[in-house]
């Protein structure tokens, strides 16, 4: 099982995860992704699904046309874990046109 980031390594990694907040006093990875239009933020998500499956940690996310906002936690721990990290770096690289989903 992963473990929980402590204080320290949570705030090194958010320094390197452009736009990711955490929120809910410590316990979620959030950002509020913004794409042109509907498809393009459809796209997106679909481009993360195969990360998502691959590494079978999934997000809290809702769509509304050009918006995605998304959650990131690990359930098993009710905190953050370096799985969120993980997939927070991956939306942000593919969001970015870098690292597709055979990347990771
Ligand atoms: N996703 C998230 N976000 N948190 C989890 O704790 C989690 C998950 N657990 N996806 C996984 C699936 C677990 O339920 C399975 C059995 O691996």
């Amino acid at each position: 099982m992963a473990e929980t980031l402590n204080k320290e390594e949570l705030s090194a990694a958010i320094e390197t995860l452009s736009g990711w907040i955490v929120s809910s006093e410590g316990k979620c990875l959030t950002k509020c992704f913004k794409f042109k239009d509907f498809i393009e933020a459809f796209g997106w998500m679909t481009r993360v699904s195969t990360v998502i499956n691959k590494i079978d940690h999934h997000p809290e996310w809702t769509n509304v046309y050009g918006c995605v906002d998304v959650t990131l936690c690990t359930h098993d721990n009710n905190g953050i874990t370096q799985l969120d990290v993980d997939l927070a770096r991956a939306m942000n690289d593919i969001s970015a046109g870098k690292g597709q989903f055979d990347t990771y």
